[in-house]
């Protein structure tokens, strides 16, 4: 696919569209008129006419009320998950560039060049073609507003990957919460107040601004990412539990920081009522990684935190609202973050061209958001990988360092380590085997290592916390999921190898 087909980012904000593209839909739209008369139907396939896809950074699946956190107060995504189509066997990457370039691209991140959280590992392949192109592409407009972190250096920064209007922060760093400098359409400014309340402004503004056209709005959060700093507002009512709450230390700043991304939404949700497209925009909230500072406290009783394969490192939660088109529900198919793109694609009628398609990993889950009992392709299994290697070139030595393949109810699971000592991520596996340098947790228990040589197999069904390995019960299905693991794993060499000029190891 040829980034030339996609026209080019444009800069300043709320720009009207000219009259000579007016002129254009309006010529789209007779067109459709006409073959739908045609084809003896009045009108076309029902679409959402806008997009909002809010990404909250480094919450678990575990930090929402209605999920059965006994402490939090989530009054605003209780809302949303009772109102929406809700997966509940979903997954993500395991840390935070990984999942948006996979997230953006539909493919594993590994295939579009990412590997780590920091440059170069996070640079993203700028010829993979972004869902955010393809909205542009197709009269969209689109604006990212919040954390990009694939890389901002020309050609890899989000205004020449498809987004027209663009809120982030100076080289795509972590950066402050509290009166940020943040690069606005690439100019750099300071903003007074906190970044997630400013986020969802800038957001909102671009909403009031698009919403007689179709939009694309992601808004990826900054929050509840470290650092853990919030006005106290927000804090003061978690306080009481932080010293100990039935034996467990519940940070305060960190749920804070969720309580207030839990107020923007609902203010962006009651903005959307008032302006009357709340029920023609798809509105889909989820998170980036696994379980982070809520692990010790509540994550659904799954083994595993961000930066683990473990399910309670990659499992995030997934609504999609549009209207009442969807029913509101659990969707216990699995499915992951490669299938936005292509859902995306199937909802909104954008027609992905052949070359396009063979990018794409993941499916269209729109059979399973419109009827919750329909069934989704019987072979499909999706590959997770942590990553992390410091090392670039040293990609080849982690084939199953920290490897995942899901299809249906079971993961297969394998943590078997590099040897090299010069290698940061795998030296860090081994101290956490001894309870040195664990992450996000007091339990060593998440940061297990596999028995090593081979793979596990769980039944994540029966066995949430990944306790019980059935591999030696059903050696058909490791061997069947195993088999999907090294064609893909092929396919890893042949990009990673090109990337870093490194020859296939034996
Ligand atoms: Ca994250
Ligand atoms: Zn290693």
């Amino acid at each position: 696919m040829s980034i030339n087909l996609f026209k080019q980012s444009r800069r300043g904000a709320c720009v009207l569209e000219s009259t000579p593209k007016r002129h254009i839909y309006r010529c789209i739209l007779f067109g459709c008129l006409f073959s739908g008369l045609m084809s003896g139907r009045l009108v076309a396939e029902e679409r959402p006419r806008n997009v909002i896809l809010l990404l909250v950074d480094d919450m678990g699946y575990g930090d929402i009320a209605a999920h059965g956190n006994p402490v939090i107060k989530t009054p605003n995504f209780d809302t949303l998950h009772d109102q929406a189509a809700r997966f509940t066997n979903f997954a993500v990457s395991s840390s935070c560039a990984p999942t948006r370039a996979a997230l953006l691209t539909g493919r594993h991140e590994f295939l579009s060049w990412v590997t780590h959280t920091k440059p170069p590992g996070r640079d993203m392949n700028p010829d993979v073609v972004t869902i955010a192109q393809l909205f542009q592409s197709k009269g969209y407009r689109t604006g990212i507003f919040g954390k990009w972190h694939l890389q901002q250096k020309d050609p890899c920064g989000p205004w020449h990957r498809g987004f027209d209007e663009t809120l982030t922060v100076p080289k795509d760093s972590q950066n402050s919460h509290f009166d940020p400098v943040l690069l606005e359409n690439r100019v750099k400014k300071k903003f007074k107040g906190y970044r997630t309340d400013i986020l969802f402004k800038a957001a909102t503004e671009f909403i009031e601004c698009h919403k007689d056209k179709p939009f694309f709005c992601y808004l990826p959060t900054y929050a509840p990412h470290a650092p853990h700093k919030v006005p106290e507002k927000y804090s003061e009512p978690y306080k009481a539990f932080a010293d100990e709450y039935k034996g467990k230390k519940y940070r305060a700043n960190f749920n804070g920081m969720i309580a207030n991304v839990d107020e923007n939404l609902g203010r962006l949700m009651g903005r959307l009522k008032e302006l009357g497209i709340a029920d023609d925009t798809l509105i889909i909230v989820m998170n980036d990684n696994g379980g982070t500072e809520g692990v010790d406290t509540f994550n659904d009783g799954r083994r595993g935190v961000k930066g683990t394969i473990w399910s309670g490192g990659t499992r995030a939660y997934s609504f999609w609202r549009w209207g009442k088109h969807f029913s509101p529900g659990p969707r216990p198919q699995m499915s992951g973050h490669v299938d936005v793109f292509p859902t995306l694609a199937d909802l909104c009628g954008l027609n992905i061209p052949a070359d396009l398609r063979s990018q794409l990993e993941g499916d269209s889950l729109r059979p399973v958001l419109e009827n919750a009992g329909a069934s989704l392709r019987g072979d499909r299994m999706q590959v997770h990988h942590v990553g992390r290697w410091d090392i670039p070139t040293l990609w080849y030595e982690h084939r199953y360092a920290n490897s995942c393949v899901r299809w249906n109810q079971y993961t297969l699971v394998r943590i078997d380590p590099c040897k090299n000592a010069k290698c940061d991520i795998c030296s860090r596996i081994f101290l956490r085997q001894k309870g040195i340098k664990l992450s996000y947790t007091t339990d060593k228990a998440h940061h297990r290592m596999t028995v090593g040589g081979r793979w596990e197999l769980y039944d994540i069904d029966s066995d949430p916390f990944q306790s019980a390995d059935i591999a030696a019960e059903h050696p058909e299905i490791v061997a069947r999921m195993s088999a999907h693991y090294e064609e893909w794993w092929e396919k890893v060499e042949v990009v990673l190898g090109k990337r870093w000029e490194t020859p296939v190891q034996p």
